[in-house]
């Protein structure tokens, strides 16, 4: 087992697992209140050794790598909080948690304009082919360059982007889009008060004429069993050939094996993706392809919105564990005032 126990804790302390490495600043500081188990090495929990870590503690700060169950929540009767240190809560079984009597958090806004940011960086690179092109000047090709020969990529300006799931982020992404005089449409599984729509200038269509019509598809919608391929061969092939597909959403939002084939047969122009079915995996044939931009799940990483995520969840368990109600609770039914 990799974990340390801090030794030097008073068993008075309640205690509490920190299951991934955080800021040791904001570590030194719960332990002054708790006895922390916690995991600087960083090494991903086994299903087992996160059963056995969760045993005797009160309170988790966890993330989307630590998939909490009722399988995970097997010898944790003490606990009382799980805090995801992420907004998307896909790793939580919720009415698992909920049925076992423990709170559930997650860190909404403090990340939304860094992942818009970085959805739109991901877009831009994906169409202009920036990693591509980096690679081209790196293997010494600049002396092939060409009016015709470039990487030549598509443009954002004027085109129309279809932003599916239009949620915080998703409005976040459509209000850059607009300061580049693009044409924003979205679809979502609801509409937009007017307000919101107006102030996104975003109009409302189908999945279908979203995909038909778009030049750029960007996904940002939450992962469900709902979600899951949501985008596959078939919706793939409505798309226009020169598209790109931008996913920042969820791995298994994209069925990334028929992505694949896609973008190898060039049925649309490119893609850019931040996450993937299985991750750390990422399917062998898209690591081999050009047409792609690959990042690792990086899209709410900039110090100060990461160091914000982690400060909020410590303020969720913080609050779970004095009896308030944390400020991003997700299960409210297990809350008593
Ligand atoms: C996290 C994320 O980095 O917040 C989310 O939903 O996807 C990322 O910000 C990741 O989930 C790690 O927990």
């Amino acid at each position: 087992m990799n974990t340390t126990t801090n030794t030097r804790a008073s068993n008075q302390k309640p205690k509490i697992l920190v299951a991934r490495a955080i800021f040791p600043e904001a570590l030194a500081k719960l332990e002054e209140s708790f006895e922390v188990r916690s995991n600087q090495e960083d090494r991903i929990f086994s299903p087992e050794e996160l059963q056995k870590e969760l045993s005797g503690v009160v309170g988790a700060l966890v993330a989307g790598s630590e998939r909490i169950d009722a399988n995970a929540l097997v010898n944790a009767q003490d606990l009382k909080i799980v805090a995801n240190i992420s907004v998307g809560y896909n790793n939580f079984d919720v009415p698992a948690i909920t049925a076992a009597g423990v709170m559930a958090a997650n860190t909404p806004d403090v990340l939304t304009d860094t992942t818009a940011d970085f959805g739109f960086a991901l877009l831009m690179a994906t169409a202009r082919r920036i990693t591509e092109a980096e690679h081209w000047v790196r293997a010494g090709h600049w002396d092939k360059w060409s009016i015709v020969n470039n990487p030549l990529g598509m443009d954002l300006h004027h085109s129309t982007v279809g932003i599916i799931g239009m949620g915080r982020i998703g409005q976040g992404i459509a209000k850059r889009a607009l300061g580049f005089g693009m044409n924003v449409i979205y679809h979502n599984r609801s509409h937009l008060s007017d307000g919101d729509e107006k102030a996104c200038g975003a109009r409302y269509v189908s999945k279908e004429e979203l995909l038909r019509t778009a030049d750029h598809v960007v996904l940002v919608m939450s992962y469900s069993a709902e979600s899951h391929h949501m985008i596959g061969a078939k919706e793939i092939a409505i798309m226009k050939s020169t598209a790109t597909l931008i996913n920042i959403a969820r791995g298994g939002i994209v069925d990334d094996a028929a992505l694949a084939q896609a973008l190898k047969e060039n049925k649309i122009f490119a893609a850019g993706l931040d996450v993937f079915e299985g991750e750390p995996k990422v399917h062998p044939d898209l690591l081999n392809l050009s047409n792609v931009v690959l990042a690792p799940h990086i899209a709410s990483a900039t110090e100060k919105t990461r160091r914000a995520m982690v400060a909020l969840a410590i303020d969720n368990l913080r609050a779970a564990l004095d009896g308030k109600k944390p400020p991003s609770l997700i299960n409210s039914a297990v809350y008593k005032d």
